[in-house]
């Protein structure tokens, strides 16, 4: 009976938004949750997702139920500007996309195809890595192991612990990497060390993996920010990429993106697709359809599309300097001679502080910032004029 459920733990991400939204300190700051903010701290609609929805409802489109891969227009999209619409694994048809419930979902999907096909194979997963990767891959009953990514010492990426440890793992692993924009470090790959990591999932027949979640709104371009992926992709191996449209075009909520698996035939994309399908059924029958019709029309249509860029480019380019306000900042407030130059160094919505669990608890207790436990905390949830504080708190944090 449901007398002996016991309670769960908070999520470790989310759980943070609720405690902020308790504290009634007129400085509080939510650094916890990945998601853009304004300047002025408020949550952002795109205007390219308002005229997107503008032009739906002109022309009265329907709330039929989609087919069980999704809309066909967003699966041609979404892998088109993922693999870039020329690129010969869509021209040979060899890219089994199907539509998933955001990046989360799409990474389920993912994980389902791989208990099945791939009963104890393991997935190789960077540590630390997005805290709901575990999650996703313990209820698939997917076994997973960690590869070395981040070097504490350096706050910058353990390249020989990773290759060692990619190595090391039995032949035909999946190893999952994040297209771009590292969450939570925010440290890359250089595209050389792309290069040598392609090398070694190579040589010993892993099946890449990517989570791209950041695409566009990284550096602000599209193309540079699947640089990754393509470059595994032009190698002629066959991988697996989760893509989201929760953070480039800012529909969290709407839980939009897709799985894309890329094989060695079309015939056997045909047949991967429809096993994605038959897995996706059982599940949630059909994923929703507005976001779906938001991205096709977007990236359909050559106006929004450019109106989409120039918005993810200034998304990209306040959080840049927001990183750049606090990197002066820093330097500026600690008299210690401490190198903060890691800051300008990492990529995307984070930055991996450095701050342990200790001085991640002061800085909430004492200076009401809200972030995780693991020292991340997210520029996209801070502006310019904060930037000040929130160098006062963690100084004061890593000096006590
Ligand atoms: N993967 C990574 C690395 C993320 O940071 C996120 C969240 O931002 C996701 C996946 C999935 O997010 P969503 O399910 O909203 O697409
Ligand atoms: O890492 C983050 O903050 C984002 C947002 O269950 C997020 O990925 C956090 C938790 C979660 C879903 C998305």
């Amino acid at each position: 009976r449901f007398e002996s459920v016991t309670m769960a733990p908070p999520d470790p991400i989310l759980g943070v938004s609720e405690a902020f939204r308790a504290d009634t300190h007129e400085s509080k700051l939510n650094l916890g949750v990945g998601a853009y903010r304004t300047e002025e701290l408020q949550p952002y609609v795109l205007d390219v997702v308002k005229k997107a929805e503008n032009l739906m409802v002109e022309r009265g489109e329907n709330k039929e139920y989609l087919p069980i891969e999704g809309l066909a227009a967003f699966n041609k999209v979404t892998a088109e500007l993922l693999f870039g619409a020329d690129n010969p694994v869509i021209k040979q048809q060899r890219v089994a996309t199907v539509q998933g419930l955001s990046g989360t979902g799409s990474l389920r999907l993912a994980a389902a195809l791989i208990e099945r096909y791939f009963p104890g194979a393991k997935v190789l997963i960077s540590s630390p890595t997005w805290g709901n990767h575990k999650n996703i891959f313990n209820d698939s009953r997917v076994p997973w192991s960690e590869y070395r990514y981040y070097d504490p010492k350096t706050v910058g990426l353990d390249f020989e612990g990773m290759i060692a440890d990619i190595k090391a793992a039995p032949e035909g692993s999946f190893v999952l990497l994040h297209g771009c924009a590292h969450n939570p470090t925010g440290i890359d790959p250089t595209p050389e060390q792309w290069e040598k990591i392609a090398n070694v999932i190579q040589a010993k027949s892993h099946i890449p993996f990517f989570d791209v979640a950041y695409q566009g709104f990284a550096s602000g371009s599209l193309d540079t920010d699947a640089a990754s992926v393509r470059l595994f992709t032009a190698r002629g191996m066959e991988l697996l990429v989760a893509q989201s449209y929760s953070k480039n075009l800012g529909l969290y909520a709407e839980r939009i993106g897709a799985i894309n698996v890329v094989c060695s035939s079309a015939d056997a994309a045909a047949r991967v697709k429809s096993q994605l399908k038959r897995l996706a059924r059982p599940m949630y029958s059909n994923p929703p359809i507005h976001g779906a019709r938001i991205v096709a029309n977007v990236v359909g249509d050559p106006a929004l599309f450019n109106e989409w860029k120039a918005e993810m480019e200034m998304m990209a380019g306040r959080i840049k300097n927001v990183r750049q306000k606090l990197y002066d900042s820093l330097s500026a407030k600690d008299k210690s001679g401490k190198d903060w130059s890691f800051i300008l160094k990492q990529i995307g919505m984070f930055s991996f502080t450095g701050l342990n669990i200790d001085q991640s608890a002061n800085m909430t207790s004492k200076w009401h910032v809200y972030m995780t436990k693991d020292g991340r905390i997210s520029l996209a949830g801070l502006s310019l004029a904060k930037c000040d504080y929130l160098a006062d708190a963690i100084v004061d944090s890593f000096h006590n």
